[in-house]
């Protein structure tokens, strides 16, 4: 893990130094009628996302805020980069399909005045996560799952894409030879994608998408599209998302929990921190089973935490965009 952490240039020096208020003179004012419509403020954009293809998805989201999209265009297109990546093998339809050999997607988005739109065990689409938006802003519910989803997101212009990888279904039928179901997320599992943004006025948003653990039991739905256990914003105090082995998040709330250990006043690593350990509080034999959390709060800060060693997250903001490792405990010595 040692050359983990790299540094991208966005590519956008000029808007990024504009942001930060850094040119003057006739310089400026030519550069100024090509300014887009984001207020300079030391708040944001901050864009997080976990695992390394989050640095493509942030780049993306960077994009859609400095063109002057909202906080929750770009949580929606910059996961949705990932999600139309078919080499992606645990978002979108290039994932790993369940023990049956069917490839089903969860996907959530919440808004910063906790609006949410989810979607579950969605089969056959490209973006779910634009089917949980338009759930959360067409429908009176949140949640839409299975056939009915499908149902729904075909009668509200989403149209069906099917791909067949042939890399999947090889690495399939080889699975199939022993089906023995062990989930190793740090090596497995290792790309669904949350992410959690700021953009320049304080607005937060968040989304999760997922094609959840490969070979998982077919039905099975896991933490990413489900608000408070792999999603969750609340516009007033901050955002938090997770990725891992769902079920452990699911048990806690993990998401949620971390949320409101900010408004508690917990700083938000030691937020996420806290979430982890009471995870391993409740299952003390936990082996090779990896959570992460990545917490931004409202002022700005951020935080990540996760139980193993190998999580990291794409962290990016005006001035710069990095990989960045999260802190883990090497040995945990769990209090009570
Ligand atoms: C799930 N949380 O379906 C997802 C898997 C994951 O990195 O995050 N993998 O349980």
């Amino acid at each position: 893990m040692t050359d983990r952490r790299r540094f991208l240039k966005l590519g956008m020096a000029g808007s990024a130094a504009l942001l930060a208020g850094c040119t003057d003179g006739a310089e400026a004012r030519e550069q100024e009628a090509a300014v887009p419509p984001v207020k300079p403020s030391r708040k944001g954009p901050i864009i997080l996302s976990t695992w390394e293809a989050g640095r493509i998805a942030n780049a993306r989201a960077f994009e859609v805020l400095t063109a002057g999209g909202s906080v929750l265009d770009a949580v929606e297109k910059g996961v949705a980069v990932i999600e139309s990546d078919f080499t992606n093998r645990s978002v979108g339809l290039g994932g790993n399909p369940d023990r049956d050999g069917f490839t089903t997607l969860d996907a959530c988005i919440q808004d910063h005045e906790g609006r949410a739109g989810s979607v579950a065990f969605v089969q056959g689409f490209e973006n779910p996560i634009s089917i949980a938006r338009a759930v959360m802003e067409r429908t009176p519910h949140v949640m839409l799952v299975g056939e009915g989803a499908e149902r729904w997101a075909l009668e509200n212009g989403f149209t069906r894409r099917e791909v067949r990888i042939p890399e999947v279904e090889e690495d399939y039928r080889a699975w199939l030879d022993t089906g023995n179901y062990k989930p190793v997320v740090n090596i497995e599992n290792h790309d669904t994608i949350g992410m959690i943004a700021m953009d320049a006025n304080g607005r937060l948003a968040g989304s999760c998408t997922t094609s959840g653990m490969a070979y998982k039991i077919h039905g099975r739905v896991g933490d990413s599209p489900i608000i408070g256990a792999g999603l969750f914003v609340d516009g007033e105090v901050g955002a938090a998302c997770a990725t891992g082995v769902g079920e452990l998040v699911i048990r806690t709330a993990g998401s949620s929990a971390v949320v409101e250990l900010m408004r508690q006043g917990v700083d938000p690593t030691e937020a996420c921190k806290e979430v982890v350990l009471r995870i391993l509080r409740k299952n003390p034999a936990l082996e090779e089973m990896q959570v992460g959390f990545l917490a931004l709060r409202s002022d700005g800060v951020h935080g990540a935490w996760s139980i193993y060693e190998g999580f990291n997250y794409a962290f990016t903001t005006a001035e710069s965009a990095t990989l960045n490792d999260a802190p883990f405990e090497r040995e945990w010595k769990l209090p009570g």
